[in-house]
């Protein structure tokens, strides 16, 4: 790793994820320029001896740069730096470089931050210190000190992280699968979207393990280095690795778990879960212990949350659901018939995975967003839908439709960023939204 000490870096986009990395790095005894494009930056926590530049990204000498999730590498001026030989370091990666326990890193187009929560259950049932960061919010650097060797870090890494690493060493890598997203970020890329995710792999070193998605073709392909053990989970009964037998969760065919007694509904919550009970026994956790923390697993905020029951009805927010894929994994969680909320920001996604979930199954589709008249072209009649002009709409429309015994999910198969801030801004507005209709 990079010496740090006395050596000029910067850190371009003063977010939470620059802010964290330069407090490292000056703890580190780097001399750090943070630098956005922005102009009058809120930089509530910085450390004092972080020089400040607003109005553009700036190197100012430094040959080491830590660019920020949200850049992505088309960015001219990325680009500029990197052919003037400038070296990358990625948040995570110099997080990680401190780390003193080990770490859990998770990726996957979709699953990974409840797997992300599920490891950190898993780990605080076997009473372990733990610290759960990453893309699912806190930046790690701002975290990966907070626990010694007894601990554990489980740490959500997007492809947006990944893509920037030099090195990058997890002691368990997990890869839910990859699907279509993020065309925008890497102009159409998905090769490159792909090996992004794949390079959390490329460092494990030997003891290391790979906890890889069996039935996701891409995932299964993906190399690890030698020494490095490849444990497999997904929907098939398998001797060795982690399946599903019957409704039951399986060890090397051994059933553990049954899905009755997983909190979290769905299909793809039975991955997510072998995936936490792989990492947790790559740690040597006790697998009783393990058990017990994903049954009293709560779920998470905005992923399929369950949000009231009116006159019969029950509510869904699945705001998380960012892509038709996630969309998918939601709706086929649900029994049917639904009446689904969908729509959102336009980042020309394949529908298919939505359509399908949909089309013999919903009962209606509320249309919202700039994604609307794509989704109802890709629908093709085969669903009865309306359009709505915002989320309070988009609520009457849909208590309208739904009869009783039945549910409506809010599950947008796009990103928020066309009316809202994140997605769980959109949730919260939905969430408020189905507050007040009345009784
Ligand atoms: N900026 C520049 N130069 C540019 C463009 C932007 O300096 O050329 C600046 C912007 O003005 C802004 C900053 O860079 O100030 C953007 O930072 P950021 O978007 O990376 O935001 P952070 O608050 O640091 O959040 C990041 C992650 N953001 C993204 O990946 C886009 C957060 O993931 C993450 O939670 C956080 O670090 C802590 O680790 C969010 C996300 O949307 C939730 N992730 C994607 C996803 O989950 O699909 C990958």
């Amino acid at each position: 790793m990079i010496a740090w000490d006395g050596r000029r870096v910067a850190v371009w986009g003063a977010a939470r994820s620059g802010v964290a990395a330069a407090n490292l790095l000056a703890d580190l005894g780097a001399k750090v320029i943070l630098s956005d494009p922005r102009t009058g930056l809120d930089l509530a926590g910085l450390d004092p001896r972080v020089a400040v530049r607003g109005g553009g990204n700036v190197l100012e000498g430094a040959t080491v740069l830590v660019p920020s999730p949200g850049i992505p590498p088309h960015t001219p001026a990325l680009k500029a730096a990197r052919a003037a030989g400038v070296t990358l370091v990625s948040e995570i990666e110099l997080a990680a470089s401190v780390a003193r326990a080990p770490i859990v890193a998770i990726t996957g187009t979709d699953g990974k931050s409840t797997t992300t929560e599920m490891v950190g259950a898993v780990a605080r049932a076997a009473g372990r210190p733990v610290v759960v960061a990453g893309n699912i919010g806190d930046p790690l650097s701002a975290r990966v000190r907070d626990v010694g060797p007894n601990g554990i870090i489980a740490a959500e890494v997007s492809a947006f992280q990944l893509w920037s690493c030099g090195r990058f060493v997890p002691r368990v890598a997990i890869i839910t699968n990859v699907a279509e997203d993020h065309a925008e970020y890497f102009l159409g890329d998905a090769a490159a979207y792909a090996a992004a995710k794949a390079r959390v792999l490329a460092d494990l070193q030997p003891g290391g393990v790979a906890v890889l998605r069996a039935d996701d073709p891409i995932v299964a392909a993906f190399p690890t280095p030698p020494g490095v053990r490849r444990v497999l989970f997904g929907a098939e009964r398998r001797p060795a690795g982690w399946g599903v037998d019957d409704g039951w969760i399986t060890g090397d065919g051994t059933r553990f778990l049954h899905a009755d007694e997983l909190p979290v509904p769905g299909a793809h919550n039975l991955y997510n879960a072998q995936a936490a009970l792989a990492a947790g026994q790559a740690l040597g956790l006790p697998l009783p212990a393990m058990l017990d923390g994903l049954r009293t697993f709560r779920g998470l905020p905005h992923r399929l949350q369950p949000v009231r029951v009116r006159r019969g009805i029950t509510w869904y927010d699945d705001s998380k659901a960012t892509n038709p894929h996630a969309a998918a994994a939601g709706l086929r969680a649900l029994t049917a018939p639904f009446t689904v909320i969908t729509g959102g920001y336009e980042k020309g996604l394949d529908l298919k995975p939505f359509v399908d979930a949909v089309v013999g199954r919903a009962r209606h589709v509320v249309l919202t967003g700039p994604t609307a008249d794509r989704t109802e072209r890709a629908l093709g009649g085969h669903v009865p839908t309306s359009h709505a002009a915002d989320m309070a709409d988009a609520v009457r429309q849909a208590a309208e439709h739904a009869r009783e015994g039945e549910s409506v999910v809010l599950s947008p198969a796009a990103s928020s960023f066309d009316a809202y801030r994140s997605y769980s801004h959109r949730g919260q507005v939905f969430q408020q939204a189905v507050a007040a209709l009345p009784d």
